[in-house]
């Protein structure tokens, strides 16, 4: 999230779309509720589905899974045709001014590659400085370029892609871009239903896009807030979960292209804007990771960082890899790919080519135990499980990060029963172990081991590891106030540049509080702590006009009065100089720092967003003869039902509801919970089962070319059929919360999802395949 929950507060508009906030995340509801109570704000809701969100929102408005590009385009080009667009704040915060070289074009859905721009599609002067045309007027101007891609998506046009009709479009623009008045706040929650795409970076960015032109971004109930999942997910990515990169969003090093420290720090860091501090994130990091052994001699010890090599180190590459027998062990750590991966029969097939698995959890998932799963002989399976039994949240003590970038700490409230440890423990005890047999018996390259800076007492004490993250001076050994002290010549050691000053502020150990006063506008800075430098708005300059008079005088998050920066946030920008200072941009993160509409090279497709259907659709895309997104890797060609398919005419897309938690582990495992939703079931239309002749509660198959599986029925009036183009298609709800393991057993619904996944981030392609499905006598 830019934003955050409680400045929901200041919204006037709220737009859910791929999100069904009321349900995933209940207490968004509480400070919707507040602006719709105390402002009139609205709220639209859009979904293929009418969810417990779109039952509450003042507008609802339906689409057909796969087709949010589209559907933003018709906002995107709705806000720019009728003008309704933020125009001083386009021209001066976004990159709408600058020339584009004359070489780009785009033509039936490709775009010029960005090796055809010699890898920068901006045009320069001879001393590297972008050529703008302050007017806009210039057709090579990121704004002429984008009025003439989204001309293209007028709102017949999106009607007919999306199957959301003409009406429910224009008021749903209507009442968005209404936001784009500069006191007015719009504000666009999504989560799953907009990433889980093979074009899902091109939705966010979509987003992005829409915001900046209504300017919206940086601004007190604006934002592009991307509801995080997992209670700790956002703490897990900024931490490094992802394989791409490594703790505070750099880049994981790369064997090809960064081979020495000294290629790393070249390449990953820009001219300009804030991550020209890169050197001093990474070598603050290694000595975090290998202290004293790493010094300016040694590179600060970066030769023993892993490295990314050519092949595909996402979940589809890595379990690819495992069907090819390249893999021989795999410590599955609070993860259930057994039941959460795509098309998970055949990963369970490639779990029993491991020697070894090591599941690390709260109980024997379906992953653990994959040789139970039904229709497996176990006799056949030589693999060598251990499990490892973990402590609760409540077990341990430690902190999470939420959505709104909080971080905060959690004491524990319960010892853990028997031998279960808490995670960190886990994690020390196997370091521990690894490096006494490296002590013992040598073993490949063991200097990283051996060498590891790895001393958090006996038992691991997570305040010990919150001090490394937050950072200290190498020499003193005082703990770091804040990232703007971190050094590039080893004076400094930091876990995680993003989160230095954590533990010495608010909500750090108890210990260590520190008060702050309430200021302003309710966004109670003295509670938790926000990353970075407890920064509860992001990109807050654009909050006021160039000159630095607030946009909104009523939520005002900066401003310049009397010859002095006033804040009721913590400044993006340098306070020590006035607003017209040009070196002050207000997008401090970019090179370029103004926000992109035009997005350059940052994305593998292409600089604007454009409409592609997902890998598996019923109709064939309207707008080029480009079917779906160029730029996917395709791993199983084979296993994709062809367009407008009679064997799979359904459209099928999965998602959650608030009595289960994912793959199910700690909702079915509870009585209270699973008593209210017992059993899988699949949602479909009255129409549907009316053609099928399905009653209520009978059983259906659900069938994809990866596999198939049973489930019960519940024929609703949630899901309706969707005209597309003329046609009425069909679409089919999949739950996916349930498997063989726990309390209250089911099918596991991913065996029939793709192993597809978005260009960028490679996130699988769950919200929208074909299926069929046949009714079965009950669980024949
Ligand atoms: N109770 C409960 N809460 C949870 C979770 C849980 O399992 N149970 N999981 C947590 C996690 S990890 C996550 S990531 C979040 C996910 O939170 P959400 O993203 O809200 O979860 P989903 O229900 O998967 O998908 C959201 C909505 O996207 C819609 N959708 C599908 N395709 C499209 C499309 O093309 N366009 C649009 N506009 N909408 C579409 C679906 O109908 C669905 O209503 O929830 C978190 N909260
Ligand atoms: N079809 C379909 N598939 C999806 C999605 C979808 O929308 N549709 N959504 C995807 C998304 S967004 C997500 S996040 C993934 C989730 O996929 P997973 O992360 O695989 O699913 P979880 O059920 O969250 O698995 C967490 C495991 O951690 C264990 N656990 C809980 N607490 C602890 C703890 O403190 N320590 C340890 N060691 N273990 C613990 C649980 O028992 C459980 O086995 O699923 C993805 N799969
Ligand atoms: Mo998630």
């Amino acid at each position: 999230m830019t934003n955050h929950w409680i400045d929901y507060q200041h919204s006037d508009v709220f737009m859910n779309i791929g999100l069904n906030t009321a349900e995933n995340h209940p207490v968004s509801m509480k400070w919707i509720d507040k602006a719709r109570q105390e402002k009139g704000a609205k709220l639209i809701c859009v979904d293929p589905r009418i969810t417990r969100t779109a039952a509450v929102a003042d507008i609802y408005a339906p689409i057909r899974p796969g087709t949010n590009t589209a559907f933003l385009a018709g906002l995107i080009n709705y806000a720019l045709a009728n003008e309704y667009y933020h125009e001083e704040y386009v021209k001066h915060y976004t990159n709408a001014s600058y020339l584009i070289k004359e070489e780009f074009s785009f033509e039936d859905g490709m775009f010029t590659s960005p090796e055809e721009v010699n890898g920068d599609y901006y045009q320069r002067n001879e001393n590297g400085e972008i050529i703008t045309d302050p007017d806009l007027e210039d057709p090579n101007c990121v704004f002429q370029l984008l009025k003439d891609h989204y001309q293209r998506y007028d709102l017949d046009t999106v009607s007919e892609i999306t199957g959301c009709p003409k009406d429910s479009l224009k008021e749903v623009a209507k009442t968005f871009c209404s936001t784009g008045e500069p006191a007015k706040a719009g504000n666009i929650m999504y989560a799953m239903g907009i990433t889980q795409f093979t074009h899902g970076a091109q939705n966010v960015r979509s987003i992005a896009i829409l915001q900046l032109l209504l300017g919206n971004m940086g601004i007190a109930g604006g934002g592009v807030n991307a509801q995080r999942g997992q209670s700790n997910v956002q703490g897990s990515t900024d931490m490094a979960m992802l394989y791409h990169i490594i703790p505070g969003y750099m880049g994981t090093p790369s064997a090809q292209l960064h081979p020495t420290f000294e290629d790393y720090k070249e390449q990953e860091t820009p001219d300009s804007g804030y991550w020209e501090n890169t050197p001093k994130f990474i070598t603050s990091m290694l000595k975090a990771f290998w202290g004293d052994y790493a010094t300016a001699g040694n590179d600060y010890c970066y030769d023993f960082m892993p490295k990314l090599d050519e092949k595909d180190r996402s979940h589809i590459g890595m379990f690819r890899e495992m069907a090819e027998g390249n893999v021989e062990g795999m410590i599955c750590w609070a993860d259930n790919p057994a039941v959460s991966g795509p098309s998970t029969a055949h990963k369970r097939d490639y779990m029993g080519k491991l020697k070894w698995m090591v599941s690390i959890d709260i109980f024997e998932n379906e992953t653990a135990a994959f040789w139970k799963a039904p229709g497996v002989d176990p006799e056949e399976i030589d693999t060598e499980v251990f499990l490892l039994p973990a402590a609760l949240h409540v077990e341990r003590e430690g902190s999470i990060s939420n959505s709104g970038r909080w971080i905060q700490w959690r004491n524990k409230a319960v010892n853990p029963p028997g031998e279960a440890k808490s995670d960190l423990e886990i994690v020390d005890l196997i370091y521990k172990n690894i490096k006494s047999k490296y002590e013992a018996e040598n073993g490949v390259f063991p200097e990283p081991i051996l060498n590891l800076n790895w001393d958090y007492g006996e038992p691991a004490d997570p305040e010990t590891v919150a001090k490394e993250i937050n950072g200290f001076n190498t020499i003193t050994g005082e703990l770091i106030e804040n990232f703007t002290h971190l050094q590039s010549n080893g004076s400094t050691a930091s876990g995680n540049w993003l989160y230095c000053g954590y533990y010495n502020d608010h909500n750090a150990p108890p210990t260590k509080r520190r008060h702050r006063e309430v200021q302003g506008i309710g966004l109670h800075p003295d509670w938790s702590f926000a990353w970075p430098l407890n920064r509860r708005v992001i990109y807050n300059r654009c909050a006021a006009d160039p000159k630095g008079k607030p946009w909104n005088p009523e939520t005002p998050l900066v401003w310049y009065e009397n010859g002095q920066w006033k804040t009721n946030d913590v400044p993006d920008f340098n306070t020590d100089v006035p607003p017209e200072d040009t070196a002050n941009t207000p997008f401090i993160m970019l090179p370029e720092g103004q926000g992109r509409l035009f997005g350059n090279v940052a994305l593998v497709d292409g600089p604007f967003p454009e409409h592609y259907e997902p890998w598996e659709s019923p109709v064939e895309n309207i707008m080029s003869s480009t079917q779906f997104n160029p730029h996917v890797t395709e791993w199983y060609p084979d296993q994709r039902a062809e367009i407008d398919s009679e064997e799979y005419p359904y459209i099928a897309t999965s998602y959650r509801i608030t009595e289960h938690y994912q793959t199910g582990m700690m909702t079915r495992n509870m009585p209270w919970l699973y008593e209210t939703m017992p059993d899988i079931f699949v949602e479909i239309s009255k129409s549907l089962a009316d053609k099928l002749g399905i009653t209520k509660g009978e059983s259906v198959e659900v069938i994809t070319p990866r596999g198939k599986y049973q489930a019960g029925t519940c024929i609703t009036n949630r899901i309706r059929p969707i005209q597309v183009n003329g046609r009425k298609l069909e679409m089919v709800g999949l739950l996916w919360h349930w498997g063989y393991q726990g309390a209250a057993k089911g099918a596991v619904a991913n065996d029939v999802s793709p192993s597809i996944g978005d260009a960028n981030t490679t996130i699988p392609e769950y919200k929208a395949f074909l299926c069929n499905i046949r009714k079965v006598n009950n669980y024949d």
